[in-house]
């Protein structure tokens, strides 16, 4: 790993890639290594979509098993291409989750695991925000000549300095945050804003109007970017972290499971909306889809998501908590109707999307996810990159899964909420293909794997850290040492 380059040097050294690669392609119109072969087909790279859900549970769209809730459009995705499950985000929470997302990088590595007083996700006003070192997706695709926009949801720090505009995206419509970080006595933080770019432009946002509003918002741009590669990011609010999910007018009370299945059922018809809109542009067959949740559905009394058949809930390392739907749909690339249950992650989103695009990932520092092409698109044979995954609430290493087993490391002082663990001794082994509901703790019969295991989790504690104890791989959070408030300008 070469050292010293910052974000700064790579998106110049990117950009001029893409001089030589632009170059290249006149030249060899069909051949070119960079926009020929798995880049995509004719002379110019795959738009991508990037939907995101928040909190929607593994079990909440019928593709995954769903009885309740009608999500035609979102079984569509699945009819139309690679279903997989075993695909994970890498925190039970918003914020740690969303780095990884961006950065293709463990919440540890990036120092967005924990805010600066140790809380699980961002609040209004906090010091703490992903350095603007860092490389997004955004930054990458935005130095390969797409147009790159997010709609909604950023929570990824709301100082100036660590708005998405900072990160590599042309254009923001969103909350900085979630959307139940609303004014509340005992609380420095603002109405609720709704952000364009750095400005806010309604406080407090109407979060009933959001799902269609941002739907809207997408399908302007691209419809206005038709004619260039784009990418757009699509971070939902709903179902979201509110007691009573936030629906639209029209689908209020018109599922048969109460706001949250209204909120699925919205979310669903943004979705057709965003399919329609490709095929009426005629972008259907150079536009990746993909379409996921950051984590699991949370515990709610009476229940509301469905994290089903995976046990435990969102906020937790079980699987319920981050195991997550994963759809990816790009017609004539993506072979269709195609299920994949090789372990993948978030973190895999921006190696791919780089190679889709003709370029890199960042090769000055260190990336955990991996390019999944060949998964995605269905080569024989293709297997998960990974040979260990780790599974961290907040800071603390709670799980590690290599292959079919998962362990549940003993911990004298499990934090967080999910299963109990043993303070001592080897911990829960589960063996997730014979046993998906991690029902069956089978550490005893196999003192080999729990083993392997144990040594994969002291490779994360040297590399990533775990609890005070820092890793030699982390790279710091950024920090914004007087935070304001984001509210409307003076009129
Ligand atoms: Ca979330």
């Amino acid at each position: 790993m070469r050292h010293g380059l910052t974000r700064r040097t790579f998106l110049k050294t990117a950009g001029a890639a893409t001089a030589a690669v632009a170059g290249c392609a006149a030249l060899h119109r069909s051949g070119s290594p960079a926009t020929g072969g798995e880049a995509g087909g004719g002379d110019r790279p795959p738009n991508v979509i990037l939907i995101l859900c928040d909190n929607l549970g593994y079990g909440d769209v019928a593709c995954y098993g769903n009885t309740v809730h009608r999500t035609p459009n979102v079984d569509r995705l699945a009819d139309e291409g690679v279903r997989f499950t075993d695909f994970y985000a890498t925190s039970g929470v918003c914020t740690p989750s969303r780095a990884s997302i961006l950065t293709g990088c463990y919440p540890r590595r990036v120092g967005m695991h924990q805010t600066e007083r140790g809380d699980w996700v961002l609040k209004p006003l906090a010091h703490r925000g992903l350095s603007p070192n860092e490389v997004t997706i955004a930054d990458v695709l935005k130095a390969r000549g797409y147009a790159t926009a997010i709609v909604g949801k950023w929570h990824l720090g709301d100082q100036p300095r660590f708005l998405p505009t900072r990160q590599g995206f042309d254009s923001y419509l969103g909350i900085p945050y979630s959307d139940d970080m609303t004014a509340r006595p005992g609380k420095p933080w603002p109405p609720l804003p709704l952000m364009r770019n750095e400005t806010v432009i309604e406080a407090p946002v109407d979060r009933a109007g959001l799902t269609r509003r941002y739907t809207e918002e997408a399908i302007r741009f691209i419809t206005a970017n038709r004619g260039r590669p784009f990418f757009v990011y699509l971070a939902h609010a709903t179902p979201g972290s509110t007691t009573r999910p936030h629906v639209g007018k029209a689908f209020r009370g018109t599922s048969k499971n109460g706001p949250w299945g209204d909120s699925v059922e919205e979310l669903d018809w943004s979705t057709g909306e965003l399919l329609a809109a490709l095929d009426r542009l005629g972008l259907d067959d150079r536009t990746l889809v993909i379409w996921l949740s950051d984590n699991g559905a949370p515990r709610r009394q009476p229940p509301q998501g469905s994290n089903k058949p995976l046990a435990g809930w969102g906020y937790t390392t079980d699987e319920g908590g981050m195991r997550v739907p994963c759809l990816a749909r790009w017609p004539g690339r993506v072979p269709a109707g195609r299920t994949c249950a090789e372990l993948a992650t978030t973190m895999d989103l921006l190696p791919t999307f780089a190679r889709l695009a003709g370029g890199e990932p960042p090769e000055d520092r260190t990336i955990d996810g991996h390019d999944i092409r060949p998964l995605l698109f269905g080569h024989p044979g293709a297997a998960s990159p990974y040979d260990a995954f780790f599974y961290y609430d907040v800071d603390q290493l709670q799980a590690v899964r290599a292959g079919r087993w998962k362990l549940y490391l003993p911990l004298a002082a499990k934090r967080g909420r999910g299963r109990k663990v043993p303070a001592s001794g080897p911990g829960l082994l589960y063996d997730l293909v014979a046993d998906v509901a991690e029902a069956r703790n089978v550490a005893d019969a196999h003192p080999d794997v729990v083993a392997r295991l144990t040594a994969f989790a002291d490779r994360a504690r040297r590399d990533l850290g775990d609890g005070p104890a820092r890793g030699a791989g982390q790279r710091p959070p950024g920090h914004e040492p007087n935070p304001t408030p984001r509210t409307l300008p003076p009129t």
